[in-house]
Order: structure tokens, then sequence, then C-alpha cells
């Protein structure tokens, strides 16, 4: 049994629980626990505050978790990254009020940076030989500067809305995050082995997100010219229609192409263009 720690509520408990599910493992919703079982794959799950899911992978309490990079890096317990989980993206950037000019990071020598990522901060700040006061506080951070508690924040940004609202720049980007699979160091083989089953399931959900199925008809004369207009993943399906001298191509393509794609096939003479939505990809 893989006992897998997620975060038990907050911004990265639903996609945690969403990827699961698409992975198809099943977890009840009713079910939240502080430790419930899946019904059909070997996992328990844990649900856990996202500051303590390193320091309990790390120790073995739980053999694998997601969670923010930002939270790894900041804990700095040894873990495992065993793979991106592409969603919970963000940046954790230094801003300071926006009308006060910026030239480089020694700007902040002798400078109080509000916090609640002194761990990261400091790493940066030594490698760039800058001596900065570092206050660290849990919440609210970004208002720090405006009740004069500090002259910049270090935080984590996503849009920037929050930056802007409150008067502040975003002046250096110090790290990127998102979710991450984490694994105890040196994990038994019977254990690894479904973590390598999970890592494969994950890696079909992500391939499929934002791809869609194509089926055009197009004529026999026009097919090269078609197939270069759609590379597919591998070489794409090429079926023969009961029409004479027509054919029927098959191909997985991504959504953000799926417009310019079918007017460029129209534009060679392509019919019949449709687009199904992918539910997976296993590869
Ligand atoms: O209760 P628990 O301790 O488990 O959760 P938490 O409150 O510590 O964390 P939570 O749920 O807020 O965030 C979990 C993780 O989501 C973080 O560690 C990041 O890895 C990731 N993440 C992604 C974010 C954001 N995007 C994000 N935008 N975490 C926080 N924010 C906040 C940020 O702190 C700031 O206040 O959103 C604001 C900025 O957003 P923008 O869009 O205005 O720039
Ligand atoms: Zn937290």
């Amino acid at each position: 049994m893989l006992r897998i720690a997620l975060q038990s509520k907050g911004r990265l408990n639903e996609k945690s629980l969403s990827l699961l599910r698409d992975a198809g493992i099943a977890v009840e919703e009713s079910d939240r626990r502080l430790l419930s079982r899946s019904s059909n794959f070997p996992v328990e799950i844990l649900y856990l505050r996202d500051d303590d899911i390193p320091q309990t992978v790390s120790c073995g309490i739980a053999d694998v978790g997601i969670v923010g990079l930002n939270e790894v890096r900041e804990r700095g317990f040894e873990v495992e990254v065993m793979q991106h989980l592409g969603f919970g993206k963000c940046r954790l950037s230094l801003a300071i009020p926006k009308d006060i000019p910026y030239d480089g990071p020694e700007y902040f020598n002798g400078k109080r940076i509000a916090t609640s990522y002194p761990g990261i901060l400091g790493a940066y700040f030594k490698e760039k030989n800058v001596q900065c006061d570092i206050r660290e506080i849990a919440g609210s951070v970004e208002i720090s500067p405006s009740i004069g508690l500090a002259d910049g924040i270090f935080d984590i940004v996503s849009s920037g809305g929050t930056l802007i609202q409150n008067g502040l720049a975003e002046v250096e980007k110090v790290m990127d995050s998102d979710a991450v699979l984490i694994g105890t160091p040196g994990l038994p083989e019977d254990k690894l082995s479904v973590v390598r089953i999970l890592q494969s399931r994950f890696t079909s959900v992500l391939r499929s997100k934002g791809k869609k199925y194509m089926l055009v008809n197009v004529p026999n004369e026009k097919i090269d010219e078609a197939l270069a207009i759609i590379p597919s993943m591998k070489s794409p399906t090429l079926l023969p229609l009961a029409d004479k001298g027509w054919s029927a191509i098959h191909a997985v393509v991504d959504e953000s192409e799926i417009w310019d794609k079918a007017d460029r096939l129209k534009k060679i003479g392509a019919e019949d263009i449709l687009i199904l939505s992918m539910e997976k990809l296993i590869i």
C-alpha cells in the first residue's frame, strides 16, 4: 500500500484529487478523513496542510506527496522531486512600491523585506551577496509596505493582480513553481513499482490536456500537403473512404492550433473536418 499526502484544503486540493481521479484512482469525495483508502488502486491518501507535506514525505510517514515546489524548496527537507504536474503554476518574486526606481538586486541592501519564504529568499540574497533584513510573516505579506512594516515583499505571484491592488511592482523573479510529485528518498522496489504506474498514468493525463482528436477527409492527391499541415504525435492514421479518390486522416492536435489547421486544410480542398474531445492518451 502506497501512502500519498495531499493538501487537505486550499488551492492544490481539488486539482490533486482531479488528477488522481483522471488517472483512474477512485477517491471518495465524502471520505475526507485524515486518511482514506482508494477502492480500486493500492494507495491511501493522507490529507495535510501543505506546509507539512515535505517533512512527512522526507521522513517516510507518507511515501509520496503532491505539493508546490515552493514549499519543497522552502522547507529544505530531503525529498525526491519525481514529476512536475503542471498545475498550481506561480512564481516567487520580489516587489517594491511601484513609484520607486529600481536598478538591480543591490537595491535591497539594508532594506526590510516581508515574506513567508525566508529560506528561499535568504539563499537568493546570499548568492547575490546582498545584506537585507528579512522579516518573516505568516500572511497578508502584500500589505506590509503600505503599513510601514517593510520596504518590499517577497511572495507568490500568479496573475499579478494582488501586487497591482497594493501599489507594488514586481522587480525580480526568484523562482517558478508548480505542483510536483515528491517521494521519500530510497523507496523500496515494491512501492517504487506502484509509483511508476502512478507516474505513467499522470503522464497520460497531462499529455491529453489541451489536445483534440481531428478527423478530416482529403482528396488523395492532397494527402501529402494535408499531412504537412497536421504533423501528429506519431504518424497520423490514413484510411481510404468508400468514395474512391478520397481518404480520411485521423490525428491528435493541440486545441490552440485547431482553427488555424482547419482553415489551411479547407484551402487545399479538405472537407468534413470533425473535432472530437479526447479523454485519455495512454502511451
Ligand atoms: O492551508 P494550507 O497551509 O494547506 O494552504 P496555504 O494557505 O499555505 O496555501 P494555498 O492553498 O494558498 O496555496 C497552495 C500552493 O498553491 C502554494 O504553495 C503555491 O504552490 C500554489 N499557488 C499557485 C499559489 C498561487 N498560485 C497564488 N496565487 N499560492 C498562493 N497564491 C496567492 C499569493 O500568496 C498571493 O496572495 O495568491 C496571491 C497572488 O495571486 P495573484 O493572481 O493576484 O498574483
Ligand atoms: Zn500552507
